[in-house]
């Protein structure tokens, strides 16, 4: 038994197959897949595939653009770094820079909660932007900008201000950054911009990236006073949804394990610029800020480890990895008391909801990480995930970071700047020496191990990269999935078709589901969705009243003609019935 990761109090039996028996995945894709014309077929059919074989993942076409046309979930540039990595910073004022439909629907839509300290400010219940309009549109926005960094500055006085670029901004060559270094002068404080328009990248990954680079040519590293606290880490790439860095973060200092910041759930600027004293990252979302992860170590030293705090037996194994790294009796024994408390109260809860659940199937579409590390969860009580994709991660996330040197780079992702980074010379200190490395190997250690969805799933599993509404809906047709967790662009789709939906960005106003306590909440709410005999009753509104039928794209003369005949003699059924009587 491997002692990093397994202990016998903890493991849970993942062998778990599904009740029901299962169509066949090949005869599935081939479905998924035919209603596309030639070159859309030829593009889907990469980015959705069969999990052979599980231990040699294969070649999956992600990251790259989605065809006009196809429905998808995904978000713009702006999104992932104005909604997704910075604006959780409670007491730095974000301002849009660009017309207002942006700002508005970036206004409070992310669960990104936060609980300032006394003395600290919460910026995150306003939204703040440009407004622009034709005039700026039309003769330069810059002025306008400028004007409102200072409005922005005179009634709110916070620290730092950020400026983020819209689409509009970067087809008409506002300098934002030009602004933006005046008025940092000007006002004394920190004021930094973004290119990140909506349309620079294929998805909002672009923006993690924009993000990460800005936050870190800006922000870290500005005041270099460390915690006292023994044992300094910082959780990267937890944004506190629903309260989830919150209950992570009680478990950590239960274990005597000290966090300096989380990026950037419920952090505070403060936090930012003492972020690179920690003497270890740990990454939950590897997608949005592997870039931060991997900088920080080259200019600063800290090593970086994948953790995973969703699911209880992902959280043990996380604990056990992060002690592991400090190598510290105290915190070694101190963690195992901690992981066997937790499991305690934890596990009669597991077992109740796994009788319930156990055999279900569940199918997950979010994002660029929670649709492998929810899958943990689902394990936890049973469950079977038999189909599972992201909508904007890269190979990396689906393979492993093995495969990270045979990434092809192409025009989208050279569009984003990779920053050049060096040791700092002055503060550049590595936490470990060679021997405390070697031996950490020799224990099965490793580093910035990032494995990857497809190998942690059941063979014969699809992935589906960037799915679309269409192949949805067959996949609920074929496969009727007991649960699908997904997002609020399909939700209401899904639950029409009878089946139930979890949320699983913002959780329908539910959470925390990190950490022990958070994997009890959810696991009764699956329980509560999957077993609930509402979803028998569901009749969706085009069953009764059909639409007149179209066609996507007509495979034949014949297709279209009858189309167009049946299209001609289409009575609603309602209507029928009025003129009955
Ligand atoms: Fe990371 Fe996220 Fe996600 Fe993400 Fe997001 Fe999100 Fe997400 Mo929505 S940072 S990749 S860009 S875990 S907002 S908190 S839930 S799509 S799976």
């Amino acid at each position: 038994m491997n002692e990093i990761t397994e202990s016998a109090d903890d493991a849970i039996d993942s062998t778990q197959e599904p009740t029901r028996p299962q169509p066949d995945p090949v005869a599935a894709r081939e479905e998924f897949l035919k209603i596309y014309p030639d070159k859309t077929r030829k593009k889907r059919a990469k980015q959705l595939l069969v999990n052979s074989d599980p231990e040699k993942p294969s070649e999956i076409g992600a990251n790259t653009r989605t065809i006009p046309g196809i429905m998808t979930q995904r978000g713009c540039t702006y999104a992932g770094c104005r909604g997704v990595v910075i604006g959780p910073m409670h007491d730095v004022l974000h301002i849009t820079h660009g017309p207002v439909g942006c700002s508005f629907y970036s206004w409070q839509t992310r669960r990104n909660l936060a609980r300032p300290q006394p003395g600290q400010t919460n910026f995150l219940q306003y939204s703040m932007t440009t407004d622009m309009m034709e005039n700026e549109i039309i003769f330069g926005g810059e002025k306008k900008l400028a004007a409102a960094i200072r409005e922005a500055y005179l009634i709110f006085k916070p620290k730092a201000i950020a400026v983020y670029s819209t689409c509009p901004v970067g087809l008409i060559g506002d300098d934002i950054h030009t602004v933006c270094r005046l008025a940092k002068a000007e006002l004394g404080i920190n004021v930094f911009g973004f290119s990140c328009e909506g349309y620079k990248g294929v998805s909002q990954s672009a923006g993690h990236h924009i993000a990460n680079n800005g936050v870190f040519k800006h922000m870290v590293g500005l005041n270099d006073t460390p915690d006292e606290d023994e044992f300094r880490i910082n959780v990267l790439g937890e944004y506190n949804i629903g309260g989830d860095a919150w209950e992570i973060d009680a478990l950590l200092r239960k274990c005597g394990i000290h966090v300096t910041a989380t990026l950037s759930g419920d952090i505070s600027y403060e936090q930012v610029t003492r972020c690179h004293t920690v003497d270890l990252n740990v990454v939950q979302c590897h997608r949005s800020i592997n870039y931060m992860a991997d900088m920080m170590e080259k200019k600063f030293g800290i090593p970086w480890i994948k953790v995973n705090f969703i699911g209880a037996q992902t959280t043990a194994k996380s604990l056990r990895k992060i002690a592991k790294y400090f190598d510290n009796p105290r915190l070694t024994n101190r963690v195992e008391e901690v992981i066997a408390q937790e499991m305690a109260t934890l596990r009669p809860v597991q077992e109740a909801m796994k009788t319930r659940c156990k055999g279900k199937t569940a199918a997950l579409f979010v994002g660029g990480s929670r649709a492998h590390h929810y899958q943990d969860l689902f394990k936890d009580i049973g469950m079977t995930t038999i189909a599972a994709g992201y909508e904007f991660a890269h190979r990396d996330d689906y393979e492993g970071r093995a495969v990270l040197p045979t990434i092809k780079v192409d025009a989208d992702s050279r569009n984003i700047e990779e920053i050049e980074v060096e040791a700092d010379p002055k503060r550049f200190r590595p936490r470990k020496s060679d021997e405390q490395n070697a031996a950490l190997a020799a224990g099965g250690f490793s580093y910035k191990d990032y494995e990857g969805m497809v190998k942690e799933m059941r063979k014969g599993a699809l992935i589906i990269d960037d799915i679309s509404h269409h192949e949805l809906e067959k996949l609920i047709k074929i496969y009727k999935p007991d649960v699908i967790a997904s997002g609020i662009k399909e939700k209401f789709i899904i639950e029409k078709m009878g089946v139930p939906c979890k949320q699983l960005h913002s959780y329908d106003y539910g959470g925390p589901y990190a950490a022990f306590t958070g994997a009890a909440n959810f696991y009764k709410e699956i329980d509560r969705m999957v077993n609930t005999k509402v979803w028998k009753l569901v009749s969706p509104p085009w069953k009764q009243d059909p639409q007149i039928p179209a066609r996507l794209v007509y495979q034949t003369k014949a297709d279209r003609a009858e189309s167009e005949e049946s299209n001609k003699t289409w009575k609603s059924p309602l209507k029928a019935a009025d003129e009955e009587g």
